[in-house]
């Protein structure tokens, strides 16, 4: 078979570029390890950006997420039995989007199907080869026959742990990395949000976050010990940690209920250097990982889908100054957000080697940052995402 991007994964990254492709007329095909239902059943991001709202636009798949998702103006901080909140509107005139990475997702896979697009699911043994010179391919095994994909350019969709970024010689990669010493404990359950917009809480028992799928559906987080697991926490457990790390007033307005699902994630930042080898591209967490703090996991990859999609429209006329400019574009942006996420993890959480002292600090700079119209606009800035 012949196709001019062959795409591996089938997550947000993947799925968004195909249907930008797609719009171009640029032939594609989309080769997933997993079932539809199992990449739909990974419970991940809940906030858009602006930038992330326009490109689903553009892809023509937003109808949902403009009927059912919350724009949000703002959003919490709490520390020191104190709440305020950052006015994301009155300080750059942008919004959020609460709207979970699943119905994105979701209305990525309808729209390909309804366009009879190509995407092979339960695809094993995906492999990309010869992308260090004019003819690349890919091969993989469906209903135990091997099959091959002759191809103009790969693009590796697929993740922190999948085969695209493994296949590149170790010796031309640059990677950064670094493993936070907590993860995130996350539950949800259909109770109505204890609040209209997110709250942020930084207590001396740990992290924890109040966001939301819906106003009738909550997604609330603790920072949890890595030595935690799922089954360690009951969900009674879980609502008398996640109260006793609010400011009083706000626990004393938390609704609780049953969890539909609880998961730890292990928090990390990491970035590969550089994004492009020859003739295959990385986009998304195949590239790097942030931690989910700065909610922008999501919203790198779909930025670095945006850069991509430009630059292969413009090969395609003729002009290679796009993809020639992908890598360097992408992470100029990337390593901003890696900033604010490693940052935003950084005032948050709890992190015991740094003892009290690493406590007055943040407290300092949470105090600092709600009075300083300057400080909460950088935050804010960052927040609602930067341009690319
Ligand atoms: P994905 O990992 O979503 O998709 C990669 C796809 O490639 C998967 O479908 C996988 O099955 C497939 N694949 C892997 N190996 C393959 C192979 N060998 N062959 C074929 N296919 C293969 N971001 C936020 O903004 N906020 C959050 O709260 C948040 N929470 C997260 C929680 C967890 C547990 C994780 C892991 C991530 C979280 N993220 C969050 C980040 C997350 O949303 C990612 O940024 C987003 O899924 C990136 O999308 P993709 O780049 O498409 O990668
Ligand atoms: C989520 O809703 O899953 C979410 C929201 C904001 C974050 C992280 C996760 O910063």
């Amino acid at each position: 078979m012949k196709t001019q991007i062959a795409i591996i994964g089938a997550g947000p990254s993947g799925l968004l570029l195909g249907a930008l492709l797609h719009k171009l007329g640029i032939e594609h095909i989309i080769l997933e390890r997993q079932t539809p239902e199992y990449v739909l059943g990974r419970i991940r991001a809940g906030v858009l950006e602006q930038t992330t709202v326009d490109l689903l636009d553009e892809a023509g798949v937003s109808q949902r997420l403009h009927r059912e998702g919350l724009p949000h103006d703002g959003y919490d901080l709490c520390f020191d039995g104190r709440r305020h909140r950052i006015d994301l509107q009155a300080l750059t005139g942008k919004q959020v989007t609460v709207y979970g990475q699943t119905e994105v997702t979701h209305d990525l896979m309808d729209a390909r199907s309804a366009a009879g697009l190509n995407t092979i699911y339960s695809a094993v043994n995906v492999k990309p080869h010869g992308f260090d010179g004019n003819q690349p391919w890919v091969t993989y095994e469906h209903n135990g026959q091997t099959h091959t994909i002759q191809c103009d350019f790969i693009v590796g969709c697929d993740g922190y742990h999948g085969p695209s970024r493994a296949s590149i010689p170790q010796e031309i990669l640059n990677t950064y990395e670094k493993v936070y010493p907590f993860g995130w404990l996350g539950i949800l359950a259909d109770v109505p949000p204890v609040h209209h917009e997110l709250i942020y809480a930084n207590h001396d028992r740990g992290f924890a976050l109040c966001s939301m799928r819906s106003e009738t559906r909550v997604r609330y987080y603790v920072q949890c010990s890595l030595d935690d697991k799922v089954e360690d926490w009951s969900d009674e457990a879980f609502w008398a940690e996640f109260k006793r790390r609010l400011p009083e007033d706000t626990a004393a307005k938390v609704i609780t209920g049953p969890s539909f699902e609880k998961s730890i994630a292990p928090l990390r930042s990491f970035v590969t250097e550089p994004m492009r080898f020859g003739r295959m591209f990385l986009c998304g967490d195949a590239a790097h990982i942030v931690p989910p703090t700065g909610a922008k996991g999501l919203n790198l990859a779909a930025s670095d889908v945006g850069i991509l999609y430009g630059a292969l429209a413009e090969y395609y006329k003729g002009n290679s100054h796009g993809i020639d400019h992908y890598s360097q574009r992408a992470l100029a942006r990337v390593w901003k957000a890696e900033r604010f996420s490693w940052w935003f993890t950084s005032l948050m959480h709890r992190f015991p080697e740094t003892g009290d002292f690493g406590r007055k600090m943040q407290t300092a700079e949470l105090d600092y940052l709600v009075q300083s119209e300057a400080a909460m606009k950088v935050m804010a800035e960052n927040y609602v995402g930067l341009p690319f």
